[in-house]
């Protein structure tokens, strides 16, 4: 077996084993939530409105209960496969661009996940109690999550934390998550097909799912405060990265200055959290997250419009009304392409 299989059977396992490793009490506590098989193979269960991984659920409880957020903090929230990876990198080297020497920038040796750590999948996965005074290497404290805004800890809501969510349009990010499920899917188990996961999908059921509730909740809420909630969009950064990261760096705190933009430092931040620059770097092609994932599965082929190469036109028909149905009223836009004219708006 090479790096990337053990790793993928030590991933797989855990999360098997992760449901047998449950004390008697907490496995009183969800017995009785409505449970799905997940993409790859393992347990879902629906928790205050939204499908939890077996892996992670007793960590997203411990974080729910226990972490108490500083007014400085900043959290990185999605839906997965949405730009995580991204916005992880670019979120780091934004905030913290004054604490180290340009050319030592930790993204040159450490993977985005490694420098913002989820909550659920990492800081609370074994630990009810971690010490988080001591996990970030610079301040003010950067952290992440898949955690869907109404179930967020009070401490999170109600201090002056903020938060910077990006979301993607549905039809990528589903083909996407497809594909990375296929990955880590058990060698025991068939994958699932493309008709399996759509109809998943379809009806809300996918890790952190449903989607449309996970991006409505953030877009309302970054609607009703947005001095505390950034919204960001893959397909707009894509498209004009330097505005969007001028938007990014003002809403942190950390606006660039005259000085910075004539040194061309946005155009450098941008650079180095590219998909091209990340997807080569060492650290992303060998390492492997905390959970066993390999680094290498974040970065596939971060484009818009990939989609096309998979779904059926029955499926984008399908999607397309779900679309509609799902945005009416809200404001909310999806491009579904780098052409324009290939857009979905809400009415
Ligand atoms: P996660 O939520 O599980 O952490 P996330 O990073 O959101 O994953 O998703 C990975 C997707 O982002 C991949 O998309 P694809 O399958 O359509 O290719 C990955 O390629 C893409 N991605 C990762 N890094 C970047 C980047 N720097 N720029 C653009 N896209 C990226």
């Amino acid at each position: 077996m090479d790096t990337a299989e053990i790793s993928k059977a030590r991933m797989v396992s855990k999360s098997h084993d992760v449901e047998s490793s449950w004390d008697d009490e907490f496995k009183k506590l969800v017995q009785n939530f409505p449970k799905e098989r997940s993409w790859a193979g393992s347990n879902l269960y629906f928790y205050q409105g939204f499908w939890c991984p077996s892996l992670v659920l007793k960590a997203f409880i411990s974080f729910q209960k226990h972490f108490q957020a500083f007014n400085s903090d900043v959290i990185v929230a999605t839906f997965p496969k949405c730009g995580t990876t991204w916005l992880k990198a670019l979120t780091f080297s934004t905030l913290y661009r004054n604490q180290f020497p340009w050319d030592e920038n930790p993204l040159l040796t450490f993977g985005p996940h490694q420098l913002v750590r989820f909550f659920e999948y990492d800081l609370y996965l074994n630990n009810p109690f971690p010490d988080l005074q001591n996990v970030c290497a610079y301040q003010p404290r950067l952290f992440s999550t898949h955690a869907p805004y109404a179930t967020l800890p009070t401490s999170i809501k109600d201090s002056g934390c903020k938060i910077v969510y990006i979301c993607r349009n549905p039809m990528d990010m589903f083909i996407s998550l497809w594909l990375f499920a296929a990955k880590l899917r058990d060698k025991n188990r068939e994958s699932l097909s493309l008709d399996e996961a759509f109809d998943k999908f379809y009806h809300g059921i996918s890790a952190h799912g449903p989607f449309f509730d996970h991006v409505l909740g953030y877009w309302k809420a970054s609607q009703e405060n947005p001095n505390k909630i950034l919204f960001l969009n893959f397909e707009d950064l894509k498209e004009d990265m330097d505005s969007h990261l001028k938007n990014l760096a003002m809403f942190l705190g950390v606006p660039f200055t005259d000085d910075e933009e004539t040194q061309g430092v946005v155009e450098k931040i941008s650079k180095i959290c590219s998909f091209e620059n990340l997807k080569e770097l060492e650290v992303n092609k060998k390492g492997v997250h905390t959970t066993g994932i390999p680094h290498t599965h974040f970065f596939r082929k971060g484009e818009v419009g990939d989609w096309s190469n998979y779904l059926t036109p029955f499926m984008i028909e399908c999607l397309e009304k779900l679309i509609q149905e799902k945005l009416n009223g809200s404001g909310l836009t999806f491009k579904l392409s780098s052409k324009t004219s290939n857009n979905i708006a809400s009415p």
